[in-house]
């Protein structure tokens, strides 16, 4: 059956691979790229800034979308220097998304969440999917609001809203920035650039993880999954694996012998120190059949076998 999918911040980490991956499945005209700035892309793009309302509902109209992904989103790190701007683009302008789903009759929206919706009084290991959720961030504020707007539309409007709590994103397409789990990128970078990387997290600070095919296959199978195994809307909780920053740097160093490592912990710490450390994401396994292929052996094997630099 054709598809009008539109996806928002198509230029960002995940946005360059799934936009990849619905045009391969869906075919190219069928997926609608939009961003800030333009894109180095084949097939159908659009510049929008999603705080435009306006903008948003021409090009739903213009191309009888019947799927939207909002990516576009400021994420932890990044959110805290400008809080009124991440309130806009990840919650206000998904609350378009919401409405116009309504008014257009759109058949499905997917809202990325994040583990920043937990808090410090959240427990740490293994987080429930239901839970205490005090989030400490304007981020984490902003995605758990959109978490229960979307469940909200769900039993109001019996709109179609499916959505993940996404952990760090490991990926060697797009560098991640803004965000509070970004080292689990950057690291291989310096490793392979300058053999030495000055990581902003204490050695010790454990945090959930997914590589990007995994973040990929998750997205691809949530949202193909028949409506009724889809028992909410506010985000699944889903990881990989979890890891600290010298975990990762120990599987790194033992593939790159001589890279070093040193920590001068920032703002971030504050940040990551209330989130979770390990998910239990069986609600995802039992709903959808959610089970990754990446652990932290394999996830370091493909980035550094990807990674170009010159
Ligand atoms: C961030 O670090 O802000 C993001 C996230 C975990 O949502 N990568």
């Amino acid at each position: 059956m054709s598809r009008s999918i539109l996806v928002t911040g198509s230029g960002g980490q995940i946005g360059t691979v799934l936009v990849k991956k619905l045009r391969e499945k869906y075919g190219n005209d069928n997926v609608i790229a939009t961003d800030l700035r333009e894109l180095d892309l084949a097939g159908p793009q659009e510049i929008l800034d999603v705080t435009d309302v306006a903008r948003l509902e021409e090009l739903i109209v213009k191309y009888k979308v019947d799927e939207v992904y909002h990516l576009a989103a400021l994420l932890s790190s990044k959110g805290e220097q400008n809080i009124n701007l991440t309130w806009k683009i990840n919650f206000e302008a998904y609350k378009a998304i919401l409405e116009l789903a309504v008014k257009y009759k759109i058949d499905k929206v997917f809202f990325p969440s994040t583990i920043g919706i937990y808090g410090s009084t959240t427990p740490k290991q293994d987080t429930p999917q239901h839970s205490v959720f005090e989030p400490e961030t304007i981020y984490g504020i902003s995605k758990f609001t959109g978490e229960l707007w979307s469940e909200y539309y769900r039993n109001r409007y019996n709109l179609d809203v499916r959505s993940l709590r996404f952990p760090g994103v490991i990926s060697h397409e797009v560098i991640p920035s803004g965000g509070t789990t970004d080292f689990s990128v950057e690291m291989f970078y310096a490793a392979l650039q300058t053999g030495h990387y000055q990581c902003y997290l204490e050695a010790d600070t454990m945090l959930p993880m997914i590589y990007m095919d995994d973040t990929i296959k998750a997205i691809m199978d949530l949202m193909a999954a028949p409506e009724e195994d889809i028992s909410l809307s506010l985000g699944y909780n889903l990881s990989g694996f979890s890891v600290t920053p010298l975990q990762l740097y120990n599987e790194i160093v033992k593939r790159i012998p001589g890279f070093t490592i040193s920590y001068d912990p920032d703002d971030r710490q504050k940040i990551a120190d209330s989130w979770s450390e390990t998910i239990d994401d069986s609600r995802a396994r039992s709903d959808w059949q959610w089970k990754p292929d990446y652990d932290l052996k394999n996830t370091v094997d493909v980035m550094l076998a990807n990674i170009k630099v010159s």
